[in-house]
């Protein structure tokens, strides 16, 4: 009985969290919007090639939107020294063991970004496809990565963070011909828990869709704009 209760308070207590995150979440958005920034929130499994994507979207996008970067990890400075050395103002967050990064820690970080003078902020969450999907960090679009060697069902093992994406990534697609991973069926997953989704088939190594990427956040940036002026 008494363990009844103690799971019982632990369920409340995290709905209390999960309620403050989103009244958090909800603030940032709107602080964002009415700058004109748009606020990307990337989620994937560690190593499925978000830094490396940011890197290479920094490269292409840089006489076309000024790019600011949020970096969660529970150890290391590493993604914020890759991207500070193209010259993104970037701000490393480290949990020091929390799996995920929650809107109050992007709210803090956010104050140490120049957003007055940038277009788009991505924040990299931490490594991991089940907390981070749990906590909406105020971004106006959520993107999730699935790398070709970690196996297409892996969609259907954490379906919260394909559920809830609008845009799912496919990255690393030049290994497919090093690896048993079938497109079809990965999209065929993704659209039954997110007919909405837009999926694209990317590679940082080659470049492969890369341009279908920048166009989807030039089309995301003219959304933004747009709803500063209604
Ligand atoms: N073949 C291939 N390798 C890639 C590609 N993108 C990234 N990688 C490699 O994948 C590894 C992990 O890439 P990262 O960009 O560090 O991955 P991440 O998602 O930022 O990793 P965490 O921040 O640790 O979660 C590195 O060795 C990259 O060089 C790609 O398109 N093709
Ligand atoms: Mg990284």
């Amino acid at each position: 009985m008494a363990n009844a209760e103690g799971q019982w308070k632990q369920v409340l207590m995290l709905e209390r969290l999960l309620q403050a995150n989103e009244l958090i979440a909800e603030r940032l958005r709107e602080r964002l919007t009415d700058a004109g920034v748009l606020l990307i929130n990337m989620l994937s499994s560690p190593g499925s090639g978000k830094t490396t994507l940011l890197e290479a979207t920094v490269k292409a996008l840089s006489d076309k939107l000024r790019v600011g970067a949020i970096l969660g990890d529970v150890a290391t400075e590493r993604d914020y020294e890759r991207l500070s050395a193209y010259g993104v103002p970037a701000v490393q967050i480290v949990t020091g063991g929390e799996c995920h990064l929650e809107a109050a820690m992007v709210e803090q970080a956010m104050h140490r970004l120049p957003i007055e003078n940038l277009s788009v902020v991505f924040i990299e969450n931490v490594g991991n496809l089940v907390c981070p999907a749990e906590f909406r960090l105020g971004e106006h679009f959520r993107v999730t990565l699935l790398s070709v060697p970690e196996g297409e069902d892996k969609v259907l093992k954490y379906p919260h963070a394909f559920r809830t994406a609008d845009a799912v990534l496919i990255t690393k697609v030049d290994l497919l011909e090093h690896v048993r991973f079938n497109v079809e069926l990965a999209e065929g997953y993704i659209h039954s828990l997110n007919p909405n989704a837009r999926v694209v088939k990317l590679s940082a190594l080659t470049g492969y869709g890369l341009d279908e990427w920048l166009s989807l956040l030039l089309e995301w940036h003219k959304d933004v704009l747009q709803r500063v002026e209604l």
